[in-house]
């Protein structure tokens, strides 16, 4: 099914299931909006809508593809009410938030932080690390102390709401820790194309709640999360992180449409990946997202309820993503 101009002008609804978005081409239904790059960002999860609407913003503003995510990613990592990003994240099981993010530009330039406390734009910090330093990731205290030494400053992530929402699974998990929320599903992966027909994406999460200290998930790993080749496309993964890492998603997406594949079935192709190599627990959602240089956007999820945003030329559009397990 095609999506229509009108489709995308409904702004914040969720569109139904049969939306299928392989045939999703804002660079043909918005042609000759701008010089042939399809202005476009994607971002994993309907609710980050309005960091998507921003991104776009800065987009049209003629800013790069990675100045624009960025600006996106700190509306989701400083909202209170996201429960996954940022500040306000759910903490571990010491009652820690601690964060993950990644970046990588059209030029294949990676940077990304791991388990970071403190710091509320985890997503800045690891554009610093790519700018900056000749490493690809920074971890707990190091990743911290980089950021201090860069002018970020030092505030409590841990709100009311998710200091309550820990005390009342501890209380009910006493010897028990190691039961994750499995459900703890807003994290923010954002692809961006620009003007310059420049692809970038970026992640960001305080991952799974209740998570053992020191766990690091998906989000900060070059492949898993996120991968982005100029040439190609993109691909971003939300979700249970375990099974994106065992089998590296996002470069996989990528990949399969360097051999051809839509974004939609190279999504499709890597949650089946998951499928038969994993011995998945019920309930456990991961879901995909990606796009090419086309601006034809793919998403895929294992089960039903993945969404995610679209912001284009006109008022970004939520969008639900068919799913394997019916
Ligand atoms: C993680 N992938 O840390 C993240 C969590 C997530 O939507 O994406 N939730 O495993």
């Amino acid at each position: 099914m095609k999506i229509t101009r009108r489709d995308f002008v409904k702004t914040g609804a969720v569109l139904s299931g049969g939306l299928i978005a392989n045939q999703v081409s804002p660079s043909k239904i918005f042609s000759g909006q701008n010089s042939g790059s399809p202005l476009i960002a994607v971002s994993t999860w309907g609710d980050t809508i309005k960091s998507g609407e921003k991104a776009y913003e800065y987009l049209n503003e003629g800013k790069n593809s990675l100045d624009a995510l960025e600006a996106g990613i700190w509306i989701a990592e400083n909202d209170p009410d996201n429960n996954s990003v940022g500040y306000g994240g759910l903490p571990d099981e010491d009652g820690i938030v601690t964060l993950d993010a990644s970046v990588m530009d059209w030029n294949g330039n990676a940077g990304s932080v791991a388990a970071l406390e403190g710091i509320k734009n985890p997503i800045s910090v690891a554009k610093l690390v790519m700018q900056k330093t000749k490493h690809v990731m920074l971890a707990g205290d190091g990743a911290k102390k980089f950021a201090l030494e860069n002018g970020f400053k030092e505030e409590n992530l841990l709100t009311e709401k998710s200091r309550k929402a820990w005390e009342n699974w501890k209380r009910k998990n006493p010897h028990n820790p190691n039961r994750v929320d499995e459900h703890n599903h807003d994290t923010i992966g954002m692809l961006a194309i620009d003007k310059f027909n420049n692809l970038s994406g970026g992640v960001s999460t305080s991952g799974m709640g209740w998570k053992i200290h020191g766990r690091v998930g998906d989000s900060p790993v070059i492949g898993a999360a996120m991968f982005v080749d100029n040439e190609i496309g993109g691909a971003v993964a939300t979700g249970n992180g375990e099974f994106v890492m065992r089998t590296v998603g996002s470069f996989l997406i990528v990949e399969k449409m360097r051999d051809g594949l839509t974004p939609q079935e190279a999504c499709e192709f890597a949650i089946k990946r998951i499928y038969k190599k994993a011995k998945l627990d019920k309930d456990i959602q991961i879901g995909y997202l990606a796009i090419n240089k086309k601006g034809e956007i793919g998403a895929y999820s294992l089960y039903d309820g993945f969404t995610y945003a679209v912001a284009t030329s006109i008022p970004g559009s939520v969008i639900k993503s068919d799913f394997l397990l019916k």
